[in-house]
């Protein structure tokens, strides 16, 4: 059902030998940076003829809404967000389970009233956006986004076998990959409607949220949301993983990355309104899909390329397990590059409770 790129030998052997190494930060839990692999792609297309768009050309298109755009009504805050009240909070942990990822020390920071999403964005929501604006993602535009294996078929993994990334096989960059069509051509999202959407870079979201006149949460007011009120304790419902002996989100139960038992009724996404999980009526806040933030990972990054500057995402998602990406914390982080996107990746948007 797949179509292997035009130059797939060289660029199978490009990647292979000079190795896309996502590293073990990412652990498979996260998700694999377009970054490198785009780097890989125009080391290439320096000599040979691509029909991809340039990331100049994605650049001057992205985030700014097209004319045509109707912004959305103005929303029924209480159906939809969430008033978390400001403060003084505490957010990272003094117990790092990964330190590379410095969720360590705690810091202590100050939020201001804010409203946040219940919900991560679904598809239904997104598929608004896109009506409204003619909105085009950067999965879209690049052609392809990063497919997990265990929803390709065998014939599809052989016929990408070569675009996996090293270090992170499981990962498979699959052409035709994006919002709509998340395992590729020939998939939809019928029935899944209202999970959240996945295959959005940062710009994406940050374009999603700004057509609602929104913004994304910064990493501290994303994690003093997870929290719920709750100090130092390691989910927004308190320490313990499973009270009431009940699954209380959506992550990874089994071997990875073969044998998810699914015994919390979901092998990928779940519904936005599936697992709620603290006092601020957050759903999904871990678990299910990684959400971005607006947060730089370096803020000295600011000087870089786009498609250099990684941001913060959190909260981990479906792929997670304890044994190995033990990110479904609210202190836990991580990181991809603004362009980057793929199918455990999504976000809710926040504005200011301030404002007019
Ligand atoms: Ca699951
Ligand atoms: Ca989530």
């Amino acid at each position: 059902m797949l179509v292997s790129f035009h130059n797939s030998i060289l660029l199978s052997l490009c990647v292979l030998l000079l190795g896309v190494n996502f590293g073990a930060a990412d652990c498979g839990c996260g998700a694999a940076n377009r970054e490198k692999a785009a780097e890989k792609y125009l080391e290439r297309a320096n000599s040979e003829p691509s029909t991809e768009e340039s990331h100049d050309d994605i650049e001057e298109t992205i985030i700014h809404i097209t004319p045509r755009s109707v912004r959305p009504q103005e929303e029924d805050l209480e159906a939809t967000m969430s008033l978390i009240p400001g403060g003084d909070y505490t957010i990272g942990t003094n117990k790092a389970v990964f330190e590379a990822d410095l969720e360590s020390p705690e810091k202590k920071i100050h939020v201001d009233n804010f409203y946040l999403d219940k919900y991560e964005v679904s598809n239904e929501k997104f598929r608004e956006f896109v009506d409204a604006t003619g909105y085009k993602t950067e999965a879209e535009k690049f052609g392809d986004s990063f497919v997990f294996e265990g929803f390709l078929d065998d014939a599809t993994k052989e016929e990408n076998k070569d675009f996996r990334v090293v270090g992170a096989e499981w990962w498979y960059k699959i052409k035709g990959a994006n919002w709509e069509h998340p395992e590729g051509e020939g998939s939809d999202l019928t029935g899944r409607e209202n999970h959240p959407v996945i295959h959005v870079s940062w710009r994406d979201a940050v374009a999603y949220c700004k057509w609602r006149k929104m913004r994304l949460p910064t990493e501290a007011e994303w994690e003093v949301a997870c929290r719920g009120g709750k100090k130092q304790r390691l989910f927004p419902w308190g320490d313990k993983l499973m009270p009431q002996d009940k699954h209380w989100l959506n992550i990874w139960q089994g071997e990875f990355p073969q044998g998810n038992s699914k015994e919390d009724g979901f092998m990928g996404t779940c519904p936005v309104d599936q697992f709620h999980q603290n006092s601020y009526d957050l759903f999904n806040i871990v678990g299910n899909v990684w959400e971005w933030t607006a947060d730089l990972w370096n803020p000295e990054d600011v000087e870089k390329k786009p498609e250099n500057r990684n941001r913060v995402k959190k909260g981990g998602s479906y792929l997670c397990h304890k044994s190995y990406c033990y990110r479904y914390r609210c202190a836990a982080r991580s990181q991809n590059t603004e362009d980057s996107s793929a199918g455990n990746l999504g976000f809710r948007c926040a504005r200011d409770a301030s404002r007019e």
